[in-house]
């Protein structure tokens, strides 16, 4: 797949400016400051594309940029301590209303590379488990820390998360590792949604589902 010239098209403060779109929507949840806005970046190989910021809590709405084959939606940043509850409600209510209302291809799910998930981490997980949404984990700042421990590492944070480390793409802002990954995982994605989908369950007999539950025994 090429990522020819990524453009933001726009924010959304709520559920009323959520965008329509017939693209497959890949969106990237994490929490504040782990960053979101600079794998963006990084996928697109642009420096600016999304807005960075040191100070979390920096992306409160939901941005939206068009990657050509696909939508990327960079959501607001979750758990971060210094915001007014009230603040945290509605964030919470537009993601959960995102989450609803957007037909998803893809949710990327990231975690700092050097700490364990937080609970609002696994409460992200879980989420992403119960409504049956397609999801890859993806750790950041792999450049943090020794290039030999990424992948142990990487495999810890995903064992904290009932995964493996077949499970986690570990990545870098700074370096770009992991970005075909991610852009492979995407393809992946998007080709099993637009995969003609012959309901072969139509066809399955009692007998079929007889000789299933034996070739399991
Ligand atoms: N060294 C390093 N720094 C990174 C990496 N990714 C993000 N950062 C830094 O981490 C800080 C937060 O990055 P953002 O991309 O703004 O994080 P975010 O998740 O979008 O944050 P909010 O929008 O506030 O939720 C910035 O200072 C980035 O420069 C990375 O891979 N390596
Ligand atoms: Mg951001």
């Amino acid at each position: 797949m090429k990522i020819v010239n990524p453009t933001f098209i726009t924010s959304a403060a709520d559920k009323k400016g959520f965008l329509k779109t017939d693209k497959p929507v890949i969106c990237v949840a994490g929490k504040s400051n782990v960053g979101k806005s600079s794998f963006i970046n990084m996928l697109a190989q642009r420096k600016k594309l999304a807005k960075t910021s040191s100070t979390p809590g920096r992306t409160r709405l939901v941005n939206y940029f068009d990657f050509g084959e696909f939508i990327l939606a960079d959501l607001p940043g979750y758990g971060y301590a210094q915001v007014a509850k009230s603040e945290k409600q509605r964030w919470a209510k537009t993601l959960d209303d995102f989450f609803k209302l957007t037909d998803i291809t893809l949710a990327i799910s990231l975690v700092d590379i050097r700490h364990d998930p937080t609970e609002d981490d696994k409460t992200m997980v879980k989420y992403l488990y119960s409504k049956i949404i397609p999801f890859i984990l993806v750790s950041t700042k792999a450049d943090k820390i020794a290039k030999t421990k990424v992948k142990t590492q990487g495999a810890h944070v995903a064992s904290k998360l009932a995964l493996t480390g077949n499970d986690i793409i570990c990545t870098s802002a700074e370096t770009g590792l992991g970005r075909d990954q991610v852009i492979a995982a995407i393809q992946k994605a998007i080709d099993i949604k637009n995969a003609p989908t012959d309901d072969l369950d139509d066809d399955l007999t009692d007998e079929d589902l007889l000789d299933a539950k034996d070739a399991q025994a």
